[in-house]
């Protein structure tokens, strides 16, 4: 059986993530891990904070902390959203702790033994009143492109070009303001991506089964094709150009650029993931080595589509360039935006709902089924409010919890606080055990090609089938004239939330968890994954005790909708 090695797309250091961050990699990669889980694979699921670049060295700035104590203050924010998120990472880490120094540090020297790097002098935006090179953001201007006065250096947000800060026009510092700037000389180290196009076109090509949006990404820049990039800065906060343990000459005040060393992360942080265990000395490298037993680990990876480029050329190009034996990503699974009302979620204009933001309004499993049951898969999907709470409403609490709450409360008033034993299970359960048999198939072949709206469809019917079943069978009628009648139906139906609880824990994994304590069951070991939905329908034997349910998801009132319309500034719902 193979190991699944699982990285999401490491959330950037500046500030706690939008939803549209969370549904583009985390939230996705956490639901296939637990689905993994449940089905007795061995998992290994490994994020971190990408620290280094002008962006952490400008929030930290604007702080008024170093970088190191506004990276160290925002890992724990970053950490503590993740876990209240329900995010089962195995580690998550930080692209500015040591395995990441030196993994970075012998990509670059390995690289470099094999004609891949090379130095190349370099043309760069200076500030004589700050003293310094002015990288990526710490310079601003107009953009040739379009002439949008606030251009960032490296790329343009109003027309979305990739730019090189000495392209732009009336230039400025970003620190200072200072004008007074010019283009000097300076060298960095290039890594030769051109000399690498056949053996990346011939690895993507090795990969058929790519999902469309990842393949079509892939070619269009091998189409393009590959540049030589520099992968060095002129920056004070990030991995030091060193070689052999010593400062390279030259390079005394650069560091290598944030995309090169943060894709070197995800195995930085499983080597943390190592060291963080009980002796320190769980091995990492068979995750990773194909000469040291990751031959049978399928390595998957989550991102949203701006990383594709990056995780299908760049990095591969790192990676594969080292003709060392390292493992590369079998699956890539990326996702378009969520928008918010069809506009932009944006961290610097602070528009959208953030991670913690977003558990103050409800819990965390709202936001979890919200968002992957409409996940941005083929399309770009908006988010809005008043979707959101009309999905609240339906899905989780008229479907699931009313399900959950109804035939809990009916067998504690006619039967008494335990699955009531007599009658059996008939035509009606039948037909109720082969519906939910297909479905459970489907759900589980959608949640293994990671087609989660598709899946959550699924898992929606699956709910609707219990209501139904409860329509039909009607035990609060039959209880009447025939008692057993309504017992085995009752006992149906409170197998069917044990049932629930196991098929909806990877996308709801708090409320499930509620589900199994209401029968007193370890949620770990209910949590296997369900196979064949008439043995399912025995697990609660007869005397089998249990607590009334808990309400499991209130209702979102309209007044409710309309204080968060106002305090995210919602844009009117009809637009
Ligand atoms: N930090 C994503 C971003 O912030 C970037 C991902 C790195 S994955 C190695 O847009
Ligand atoms: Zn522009």
């Amino acid at each position: 059986m193979p190991r699944i090695l699982i990285t999401s797309a490491l959330p950037y250091i500046n500030g706690v993530k939008h939803l549209g961050n969370l549904v583009g990699s985390m939230l996705p990669a956490d639901v296939y891990a637990r689905f993994q889980r449940a089905r007795g694979q061995e998992v290994l699921y490994i994020c971190a904070t990408d620290e280094h670049g002008t962006p952490a060295e400008l929030a930290a700035r604007a702080a008024g902390q170093t970088a190191e104590e506004y990276c160290t203050e925002q890992y724990e924010v970053q950490k503590r959203a993740g876990e209240a998120f329900g995010l089962s990472f195995d580690h998550f880490g930080r692209s500015s702790n040591l395995p990441n120094h030196r993994l970075t540090q012998h990509f670059a020297a390995v690289l470099e033994e094999k004609g891949l790097i090379q130095e190349r002098a370099d043309k760069q935006v200076y500030s004589i009143d700050d003293q310094r090179f002015l990288p990526d953001r710490y310079v601003e201007g107009t953009c040739p492109e379009c002439g949008h006065e606030k251009a960032r250096g490296d790329q343009c947000d109003n027309c979305g070009r990739l730019l090189d800060p000495v392209e732009l026009i009336n230039p400025y510092s970003t620190i200072s303001g200072s004008r007074n700037l010019e283009t000097r000389e300076t060298k960095h180290l290039y890594l030769l991506q051109s000399k690498m196009q056949d053996r990346i076109a011939e690895w993507v090509d090795d990969h058929p089964d790519w999902p469309l949006l990842t393949k079509s990404i892939a070619h269009k820049w091998l189409k393009e094709g590959l540049r030589d990039r520099a992968i060095t800065r002129d920056l004070y906060w990030g991995i030091k150009v060193e070689k052999d343990g010593r400062p390279r000459s030259g390079f005394e005040n650069k560091v290598f650029y944030v995309w090169f060393d943060a894709p070197i992360e995800y195995l930085g942080a499983t080597e943390e993931w190592a060291l963080a265990s009980p002796d320190g000395n769980r091995d990492w490298r068979s995750w990773w080595r194909l000469d040291e037993g990751a031959e049978d680990v399928r390595y998957v990876q989550f991102m949203g589509k701006d990383n594709v480029a990056f995780h299908t050329v760049s990095f591969p190009c790192t990676i594969l360039g080292t003709e060392e034996p390292w493992k590369t990503v079998d699956t890539l699974k990326s996702l378009n935006w969520l928008t918010w009302y069809g506009g932009k979620f944006s961290t610097s204009e602070n528009r959208g709902i953030f991670m913690d933001q977003a558990l103050e309004l409800l819990p965390a499993d709202t936001w979890r089924w919200h968002l992957m049951a409409n996940a941005p898969e083929s399309d770009d999907a908006s988010f809005t409010l008043e979707h959101f709470a009309s999905v609240v409403n339906k899905d989780l609490a008229d479907v699931l919890g009313n399900f959950v709450n109804r035939i809990t409360r009916f067998c504690a008033a006619r039967f008494g606080e335990a699955v009531p034993e007599g009658g059996a299970f008939g035509e009606v359960e039948d037909r109720l055990i082969a519906d939910l048999g297909q479905r459970i198939k489907a759900y589980t072949d959608a949640l293994e090609a990671m087609e989660f709206r598709k899946a959550f469809v699924e898992l929606r019917a699956i709910w609707v089938a219990g209501n139904e079943y409860l329509q039909v069978a009607a035990p609060w009628t039959k209880v009447k004239q025939d008692k057993d009648a309504a017992a085995a139906s009752v006992r149906c139906a409170l197998n069917l939330i044990v049932l629930y609880a196991a098929l909806s824990r990877p996308v709801i994994p708090f409320t499930a968890d509620k589900m199994f304590a209401v029968f007193g069951l370890d949620s770990e070991a209910a949590s296997r994954w369900p196979e064949n939905a008439e043995q399912a329908l025995q697990t609660l034997q007869p005397g089998h005790e249990f607590t009334p349910a808990p309400v499991l998801f209130t209702k979102v009132e309209d007044d409710q909708l309309l204080e968060w319309r106002e305090k995210f500034g919602a844009p009117r719902a009809d637009k």
